[in-house]
C-alpha cells in the first residue's frame, strides 16, 4: 500500500465514522443515512445533488432544492456538524455586476468551492438551453453572478479548488438539451474566470458497466501527494431507465486533463433504499467533499434518487490506493486530449 497524503488544510471536525467492521468496500456509507430527507423547507420538495463547504468554524452549503412546482433552485444551508442542516426559506438571491436582481428560469446540481478566499457556485441553468451558471460570495449575503462560462449544452461544471500554473481550471460536460445519452469530461482553463479556452478531453465514457454510457465530474478534485482525487458519476442503461454510480480517477497535478489512474470499480453504487426508491430510482450522484489534512479522512456527499443527501466517507490511502489497484486507465486517459 503506497503512503499518500491529502494537500490541504485540517479539518478536525470533519464529519467521520470508522469503516464498519468486515467492510471491504472503498468507501463506507454513513449509518444513519439520508441526512436530509423529503419536505425540508415549506415549498421545497425534496434537496439533492448540493455541495457544502467549511466556514466560521462549521459549514455552509449552497443545495439543490426542488420546489413543489417543479422547479429546481438554489438554497442556502448551514450546519455545526456537517450532518444537520438547517435551510434558508427563500432561494438564494442573485444579483449580476450591477447588483440588480438575476434569477434565472431554474438552477441546479450546485458546486461551491473556496479559491482564495472567494466561494463560487457553479450551476446547471437554462441559458436558451441547458448551460453552466456561475456566481461568486465572499459573505454568503451577496451572490453576484459571473458570466457563463460556455455555451449550451454543458452541465456537471466543477472548479479546482486552487490555480494551477497560475490559470483556474473547471471540469465540465457538453452535452445535448435532452437526458443526454452521451458524455464525457473535459478540462478547461482561464485567467480571469470569464473566458475560457485551451479546453481539453480529460475521459470518457469506459467499458465498465456502470459508466458505458456517459460520466461527469462529481466533487470537486481533492489535491494528494498521488495527483488530483477526482470523484465523478458514470452512468449505465436499463430497461428502466440510467443508473448513476459513484467512481474515482487521479488525475496528474501539473497537466490534469491527463489521468494517471481510473478505477475500473465503482467506489459506490445504489444499493440502499435511499438509492434504490425515490423520485429517480438508482442515483448516486457526488457533488462534495470534506476532507482532513492530518487524518487523510474524506467525506463525500451525494444526491441519492434525486430525493434525498447522503454521506459516505473514505480516507485518502484506502481510496487511492484502490483507485491504483484497480486501474483500468487507456491511452485517451493518459493522453494531453488535444486533437
Ligand atoms: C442528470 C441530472 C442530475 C440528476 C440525474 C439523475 O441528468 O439532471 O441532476 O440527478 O440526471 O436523474
Amino acid at each position: 500500500m503506497k503512503q499518500i497524503k491529502l494537500l490541504c488544510p485540517s479539518l478536525p471536525n470533519i464529519p467521520w465514522q470508522d469503516k464498519p467492521a468486515g467492510c471491504t468496500a472503498p468507501v463506507w456509507r454513513y449509518q444513519e443515512n439520508p441526512i436530509i430527507h423529503r419536505n425540508p423547507v415549506p415549498g421545497v420538495a425534496r434537496i439533492f445533488n448540493s455541495a457544502v463547504v467549511p466556514y466560521e468554524g462549521g459549514f455552509i452549503g449552497v443545495f439543490r432544492g426542488e420546489q413543489i412546482n417543479g422547479i429546481p433552485y438554489l438554497y442556502l444551508g448551514r450546519s455545526a456538524d456537517a450532518i444537520h442542516w438547517t435551510f434558508d426559506p427563500e432561494k438564494i438571491a442573485l444579483v449580476d455586476g450591477e447588483g440588480k436582481s438575476f434569477l434565472p428560469p431554474y438552477a441546479y446540481d450546485p458546486r461551491l468551492i473556496e479559491i482564495d478566499g472567494v466561494y463560487y457556485i457553479v450551476w446547471c441553468q437554462d441559458a436558451y438551453g441547458a448551460a453552466l451558471g456561475m456566481a461568486k460570495t465572499t459573505d454568503f449575503k451577496t451572490f453576484t453572478r459571473l458570466e457563463n462560462p460556455f455555451l449550451p449544452f454543458n452541465r456537471n461544471g466543477v472548479l479546482f479548488p486552487r490555480k494551477v500554473d497560475g490559470k483556474f481550471l473547471l471540469l465540465s460536460r457538453p452535452s445535448d438539451s435532452g437526458h443526454t445519452p452521451f458524455g464525457d469530461i473535459y478540462l478547461s482553463e482561464s485567467r480571469d474566470m470569464e473566458y475560457w479556452g485551451h479546453h481539453r478531453h480529460v475521459m470518457g465514457k469506459a467499458s465498465e458497466w456502470w459508466e458505458n454510457v456517459k460520466i461527469g465530474g462529481g466533487a470537486a478534485p481533492i489535491e494528494t501527494s498521488e495527483g488530483w482525487l477526482l470523484i465523478y458519476h458514470g452512468v449505465t442503461g436499463t430497461c428502466n431507465g440510467f443508473v448513476y454510480s459513484i467512481g474515482g480517477a487521479i488525475l496528474d497535478r501539473d497537466e490534469p486533463s491527463r489521468v494517471k489512474y481510473r478505477c475500473g470499480n465503482f467506489l459506490l453504487t445504489p444499493e440502499e433504499w435511499y438509492e434504490e426508491r425515490g423520485f429517480t430510482s438508482n442515483v448516486c450522484f457526488p457533488c462534495a467533499s470534506l476532507q482532513d489534512g492530518d487524518t487523510g479522512r474524506i467525506a463525500i456527499y451525494y444526491g441519492a434518487a434525486d430525493t434525498y443527501v447522503a454521506l459516505a466517507f473514505t480516507d485518502v490511502e484506502t481510496v487511492v490506493n484502490y483507485i491504483i489497484e484497480h486501474d483500468t486507465a487507456g491511452a485517451s486517459d493518459h493522453e494531453e486530449g488535444r486533437r
